[in-house]
């Protein structure tokens, strides 16, 4: 057996799970994963990700030099021709390119996307040169297309977005409901949990999802909605608890407020109302409200199905409304538990990569926060002004209001929604900036790419779905002239300080990311207990922690919630979402499949593209009938948008009238047909709900033999575009 070099302990770079894995690491490639026994929280288990998916790091592919745009006179659209450059030629670019902006400009005509794949010190550090150097807080990521729906949701009804409940307390859950999570598929080692809580723990599951995803096999009680109708379920089901006076009158007394006012508000929420709307038998809601409400804990667990909708926020008070009135939070087992999706999206958020926050939420518009960062980042003041969110900036390119994206580890023009539409934006700008470890789509339209190193090339931590801070080990060295992203911003930043003529602080001298953190650390209370030492010694750290004698917080809301009292709201039921009619009869919803992740950027580079290569749509046998397709059929799905064209899969996953189709594809990119109307308040699209019609068509013309995919489009994701030396 090959004899590794090293194993180097660190924690998987695809899900919130945050697994812990052992690198096996030999002449600086990593060539095994395995998963130590003893570490929360995946005690040994991994995903087919985690142990087959990293091979990427090594892909020919992976960008080894900084490269720039030639032919930059031409359209963006066009296929880009790189040059490569040195480091100091690159950022001096990209300097004086970003200063002419801002001097012309104005700080808000920049914006920066930061990244949930990266560490919290990169993110922390990038967030603090949007900010202090280029005086804007137009710094947001992808949680905005993601949990944006649940954090809105979540902070209105209990001022907190954080998941309530840690991983280790699954396995010994009574009750829970699964609602808009392929848990399986998106959560693999979370969801190993969960059946551990059924078949060993007895626990009773109820899945409410519109489609037949594995965790149904698990359930007690399985409520297949129509796509988008969540609102009538959830009102209804408090209905049927409050007409049978299930609440919990203690909790309410002590803990909430305005439930008398929202009683009177569900006055003809019926169980057989929600039926009409829903589709979900009136007795089925009944069982499943029952169960929740009296079983002596109860927990909920929710994804995408739930946050990506025009009515995310909605969705989200609804099943807040559910657990503040059977007391079903705030106790071991009990709980709201939105499961984080990226690696380290969590973390992202924690360290300041939003709008209107520096680290853990403390607020911009607040002048005593405002005063301690810029006190300690040595700035005279810092802008009040809460920026602009993903959705905002790209509206914002296109009204001309932001002239530069400095885009650090995300592919909007794979997940955003509308992509013509979103292209569109991309054209008007006059710099895009792009910080990766490959040329993604977004890549593609960019002026500059500047090489990353990826997880497996650094030091840092990430912070996963239940809050728990994990460290992250560089195992080899960085692939290439690649570099981490906090390196590459330090010395950004310090060149653009320069050329503003502002004051050089010395606030960009780390030699190591354990610096950054004990800055982070200086400026948040929920921080300070953690310390890297702290990290090596225990594994893992839940925040908050405000001392170092502190234990960590596993699960929220013991005593009280951030907002004081939690806060019933009246919902009411409507719709802002495309739905099918006779021109676009099908109802269309995406979403993701095991193997492969977002765009794809790193998983179709693995071994993985193998077990699933290339994109399927999954339609229902009656309507496969009806249009005359057999699985591997061609067929050309089309919106008010776009159209695409792959293969289909027929199955009964998905209920009649609806198709699945998962975004990893950029030859059949999903969000090519999808809608960005959002949702008001948490300026989230709806990835699950839009109108589109399908045809049996032919393979598109140019097939590669091998696999007919058209030769064009599987070479974007294959090479790496035009490059001259
Ligand atoms: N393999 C893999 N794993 C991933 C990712 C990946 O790309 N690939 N991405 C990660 C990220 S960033 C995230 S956010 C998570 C997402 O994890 P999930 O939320 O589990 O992912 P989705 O595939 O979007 O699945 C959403 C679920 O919502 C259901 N759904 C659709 N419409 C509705 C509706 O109207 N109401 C309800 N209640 N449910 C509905 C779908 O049937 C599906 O089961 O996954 C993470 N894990
Ligand atoms: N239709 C549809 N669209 C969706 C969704 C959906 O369900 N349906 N889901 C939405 C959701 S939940 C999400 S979270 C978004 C995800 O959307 P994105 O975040 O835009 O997608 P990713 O492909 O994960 O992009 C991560 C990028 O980071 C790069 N990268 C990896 N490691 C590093 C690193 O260490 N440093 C740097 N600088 N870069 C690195 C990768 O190569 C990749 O290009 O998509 C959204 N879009
Ligand atoms: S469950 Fe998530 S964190 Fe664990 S191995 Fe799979 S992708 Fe990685
Ligand atoms: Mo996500």
């Amino acid at each position: 057996m090959l004899q590794a070099d090293q194993v180097v302990r660190s924690t998987c770079p695809y899900c919130g799970v945050g697994c812990q894995v052992n690198l096996h690491v030999k002449d600086d490639h990593i060539y095994r994963v395995s998963a130590p026994f003893e570490a929360a929280p995946n005690y040994g288990m991994l995903c087919v990700k985690g142990r087959f998916g990293t091979d990427f790091v090594n892909h020919p592919d992976r960008v080894r030099k900084p490269l720039l745009r030639v032919n930059s006179g031409e359209p963006r659209s066009a296929r880009p021709v790189w040059r490569e450059a040195s480091w100091d030629e690159a950022l001096d670019f990209v300097a004086g390119r970003l200063t002419d902006i801002v001097q012309e400009h104005g700080g808000d005509s920049v914006a920066g996307f930061a990244c949930a794949k990266a560490t919290n010190e990169e993110n922390y550090v990038f967030q603090k040169f949007i900010r202090a150097v280029l005086g804007t807080n137009n710094v947001d990521h992808c949680a905005r297309l993601c949990h944006a729906g649940s954090v809105t949701g979540l902070q209105l009804a209990i001022g907190s977005s954080a998941m309530s409940n840690s991983i280790a307390e699954m396995e010994q859950l009574d009750t829970f409901i699964v609602t808009g999570s392929n848990t399986t598929e998106t959560h693999p080692v979370i969801s190993n949990f969960l059946k551990r809580a059924v078949r060993e723990n007895g626990a009773n599951l109820i899945v409410i999802d519109p489609r037949k995803i594995e965790m149904t096999d698990f359930a007690m009680l399985w409520l297949r909605q129509r796509p988008g109708t969540d609102v009538a379920l959830w009102q209804a089901m408090a209905h049927v608890i409050v007409e049978q006076k299930l609440y919990d009158e203690d909790f309410i007394q002590e803990r909430t407020e305005g439930f008398r006012d929202y009683t009177a508000s569900l006055k003809g929420f019926t169980a057989e109302w929600a039926e009409g709307i829903t589709g979900v038998p009136a007795d089925d809601i009944r069982q499943a409200a029952r169960m929740y409400a009296q079983a002596p804990t109860a927990s909920i667990y929710w994804g995408m199905g739930i946050s990506q909708s025009t009515h995310g926020t909605d969705n989200t008070l609804g099943v807040t409304n559910l657990a503040l009135m059977c007391g079903h939070v705030g106790k071991p087992g009990t709980g709201l538990n939105p499961l984080r999706g990226q690696n380290n999206v969590q973390g992202c958020s924690d360290s300041g990569g939003l709008p209107n926050v520096f680290t853990a939420y403390q607020r911009v518009d607040e002048e005593e926060v405002r005063q301690r960062f810029s006190a300690y980042w040595n700035r005279a003041s810092l802008n009040p002004e809460p920026g602009l969110t993903v959705t905002e900036l790209v509206d914002g390119a296109l009204t001309g209001a932001i002239k530069a994206f400095y885009i650090m580890g995300e592919d909007p023009l794979t997940s955003e929604p509308n992509l013509n539409h979103a292209k569109h934006a991309f054209e008007e700008l006059d710099l895009i900036v792009c910080q990766d470890i490959f040329i993604n789509s977004t890549g593609q339209m960019a002026d500059v790419i500047l090489p990353s190193s990826s997880f497996a090339e650094k030091d840092g931590t990430f912070t996963n779905s239940d809050r728990r801070v994990q460290l992250v080990r560089q195992a080899i060295p960085p692939v290439g002239e690649s570099r981490s992203d906090w390196l590459i911003i330090a010395d950004l930043a310090r060149r653009v300080e320069e050329k503003l003529g502002q004051l050089t602080s010395a606030g960009w001298d780390y030699s190591h990311p354990s610096e950054i953190w004990e800055e982070m650390r200086a400026l948040t209370p929920d921080f300070r207990g953690i310390t890297y030492q702290r990290l090596e010694r225990e594994g893992g750290v839940h925040w908050p922690c405000p001392s170092e004698t502190h234990p960590g917080t596993p699960y929220l809301f013991a005593e009280s919630f951030p907002r004081g009292r939690g806060k019933f709201w009246s919902l009411e039921y409507g719709t802002d979402s495309e739905l099918p009619d006779d021109e676009f009869p099908f109802l269309l919803s995406t979403g993701r499949v095991l193997y492969h992740w977002h765009g794809g950027t790193m998983t179709r580079r693995s071994k993985l593209d193998e077990a699933w290569p290339e994109a399927m749509v999954e339609i229902h046998p009656a309507d496969a009938l009806t249009h005359d397709l057999s699985t591997g059929d061609w067929v050309e799905v089309a919106s008010r948008r776009g159209a695409i064209k792959l293969r289909a899969m027929v199955t009964g996953r998905s209920p009649e009238g609806v198709v699945f189709i998962p975004f990893h594809f950029v030859e059949a990119a999903a969000n090519i047909l999808t809608d960005d109307r959002t949702d008001q308040r948490a300026k989230i699209p709806d990835y699950k709900v839009c109108a589109v019609r399908i045809a049996k068509t032919k393979a598109p013309a140019a097939a590669d033999p091998a696999t007919e995919q058209p030769l064009e489009t599987r070479g974007a994701i294959k090479d790496q575009a035009n490059l001259i030396h």
